[in-house]
C-alpha cells in the first residue's frame, strides 16, 4: 500500500499516525495536490490528500475512509466496534443464534468493483450448536446467510433457492 500526501497535511497525518501505530506495510509518498501536474486529481476527483493506493490503480480517498480502511485492514481494529457488538450480545437472551455480517465492502464512495476491499466481508456466527473457536475454511457467500437461518429454523428451502447453509459452522458435514 502507498499513502500519498503532503507532509504538512493534518488529514494525511491522521493516516500516517495510524500506519505507524499499527506498523502497517504502507509507504508514505510525498505528493502535493496543488501543482498543475499533480497526479492527485486523477486518483481523487476532489483533488485532495490523503489518497491511499490499496493495490495498483485502486485508490481510496477522504481521510475518514482511509483511516477506517487502515484500521480494519489487519483484522485488529483499534476502534471500539467489538465493544459495541458486545453490548448488543449482552442484551440478548443467552441462547440466541447471532450472525454478524455485511452486504458488501466498499472504498471511497463506491463499491461494486471486483477488488477485495469491495467484495470481502466478515461472516461471524455464534450461539447454540455453533462450533466454537473455529475459522470457517470454505468460502461463504452473502446468500448463504438466509440459507443458514432457514436451516437453523428448520425451514425447507425452495429447490431453486440461491445459497446453502454454512453447515461447517454448525458442526455438520
Ligand atoms: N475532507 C478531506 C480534506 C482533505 C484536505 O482538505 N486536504 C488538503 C491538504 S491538508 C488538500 O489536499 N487540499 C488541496 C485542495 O483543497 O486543493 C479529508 O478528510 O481527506
Amino acid at each position: 500500500m502507498k499513502l500519498y500526501g503532503s507532509p504538512a497535511s493534518p488529514y494525511a497525518r491522521k493516516a500516517r499516525v495510524l500506519i505507524k501505530e499499527k506498523n502497517l506495510p504502507c509507504e508514505f509518498v510525498v505528493e502535493d495536490p496543488w501543482p498543475a501536474d499533480s497526479p492527485i486529481p486523477s486518483r481523487n476527483p476532489l483533488g485532495k490528500v490523503p489518497v491511499l493506493e490499496i493495490e495498483s490503480g485502486s485508490y481510496l480517498f477522504e481521510s475518514v475512509q482511509v483511516v477506517h480502511y487502515l484500521d480494519n485492514v489487519d483484522g485488529k481494529p483499534l476502534t471500539p466496534s467489538d465493544a459495541a457488538v458486545g453490548r448488543i450480545l449482552a442484551a440478548l437472551p443467552p441462547d440466541t443464534l447471532v450472525i454478524l455480517t455485511a452486504d458488501h465492502g466498499g472504498h471511497g464512495r463506491v463499491h461494486g468493483a471486483r477488488i477485495p476491499v469491495d467484495m470481502t466481508i466478515s461472516w461471524i456466527i455464534a450461539g447454540p450448536g455453533v462450533v466454537a473457536d473455529h475459522e470457517i475454511a470454505a468460502p461463504v457467500n452473502t446468500m448463504d446467510t438466509a440459507a443458514t437461518v432457514a436451516y437453523v429454523l428448520g425451514l425447507t428451502l425452495a429447490p431453486d433457492a440461491a445459497g446453502v447453509p454454512v453447515l461447517e459452522a454448525l458442526g455438520s458435514p
